[in-house]
C-alpha cells in the first residue's frame, strides 16, 4: 500500500481495498487512446474482488476492450475474513464469465515460472487489442495482517503446509537444478541484497527527525 513511482510504471498502491482498480481502467484508456502498445495490470488481493468498484471497474474495461489485466493473488483471507465467508465460488478467476472475458488461473501462485509463463501468455492476447482479462493465482501470506494480528483465525498446520511451498526457495533451486546461476552466484546476490537492506536501517536510523512542517506536503494541490 501507499507506494508509487511513475517513472517505472507504478501508477501507485492504495490504502482503500478496490481503489486501485478504476484508477487501472483509467490508465488503461489511456494507452488505448494514446496508441501505446502497453498492458495495465491491476493487482489486487482476493477480499478485494468482492468491493463494487471491481465489478464496475472490470464491466468497463471489458465493454471498452481495454488493455488491462485484473490479477488476483487469493491468500484465501481478507484480514481474518476467510473466503469461505465471503464469496460462494471456490475460483475467483470465474466471474470473468460475467464480463465476457477470459478467466486464467494458476493453482501455484509460489511457482514463479508457471505465473510468468501464465502472465506471458495473457499479456501478448491483451497487447494484440483482445481487450480485459482476469488472473487468479493462489498463494498465502505466512504472517499476521499487521502487528495486532495474532493469527487466531487458522492453524498452525495450515500456515506450516504453505511455508513449506516457500516460493523464493522454490524458484533457488529451479535455478540452480537448470544451472542458470551458480551456488557462488547466488550467495553473492544474497549477501549483496542483505549488505542493501543493512545499509538502508542504517541510514534510517542515523537520520534526523524529519521537521513536522513535512506532514502538510503533497496533501493539498493549488
Ligand atoms: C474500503 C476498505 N475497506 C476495508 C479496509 C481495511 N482493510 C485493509 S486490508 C483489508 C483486507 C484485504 O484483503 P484482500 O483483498 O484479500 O488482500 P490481502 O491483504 O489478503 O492481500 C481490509 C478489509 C480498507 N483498507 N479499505
Ligand atoms: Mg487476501
Amino acid at each position: 500500500m501507499h507506494l508509487a513511482n511513475i517513472e517505472k510504471g507504478n501508477y501507485g498502491t492504495n490504502g482503500i481495498v478496490g481503489g486501485g482498480y478504476a484508477l487501472a481502467v483509467g490508465a488503461a484508456l489511456t494507452q488505448q487512446y494514446e496508441g501505446t502498445n502497453n498492458v495495465v495490470i491491476a493487482f489486487s488481493g482476493d477480499s478485494a474482488t468482492n468491493e463494487g468498484s471491481f465489478h464496475e471497474s472490470v464491466n468497463l474495461a471489458a465493454v471498452w476492450n481495454l488493455p488491462v489485466i485484473f490479477f488476483i493473488i487469493n491468500n484465501r483471507y481478507g484480514i481474518s475474513t476467510s473466503i469461505n465467508y465471503s464469496t460462494k465460488i471456490p475460483h475467483l478467476y470465474t466471474r470473468a464469465d460475467a464480463y465476457g472475458i477470459p478467466g486464467h488461473y494458476v493453482e501455484d501462485g509460489n511457482d514463479v515460472v508457471a505465473v510468468y509463463e501464465k502472465m506471458h501468455e495473457v499479456i501478448e492476447y491483451v497487447r494484440a487489442g483482445n481487450g480485459p482479462a482476469i488472473v487468479e493465482v493462489e498463494s498465502y501470506r505466512w504472517f499476521g495482517h499487521s502487528t495486532a494480528d495474532a493469527g487466531a483465525y487458522r492453524t498452525k498446520e495450515e500456515v506450516d503446509a504453505w511455508k513449506a511451498k516457500d516460493p523464493l526457495k522454490k524458484y533457488r533451486d529451479y535455478l540452480l537444478s537448470n544451472k542458470i546461476v551458480s551456488e557462488d552466484e547466488l550467495t553473492a546476490i544474497e549477501t549483496e541484497v542483505a549488505q542493501e537492506v543493512e545499509d538502508g536501517v542504517k541510514f534510517a536510523e542515523e537520520s534526523p527527525y524529519p521537521d513536522l512542517s513535512v506532514a502538510f506536503e503533497d496533501v493539498f494541490v493549488d
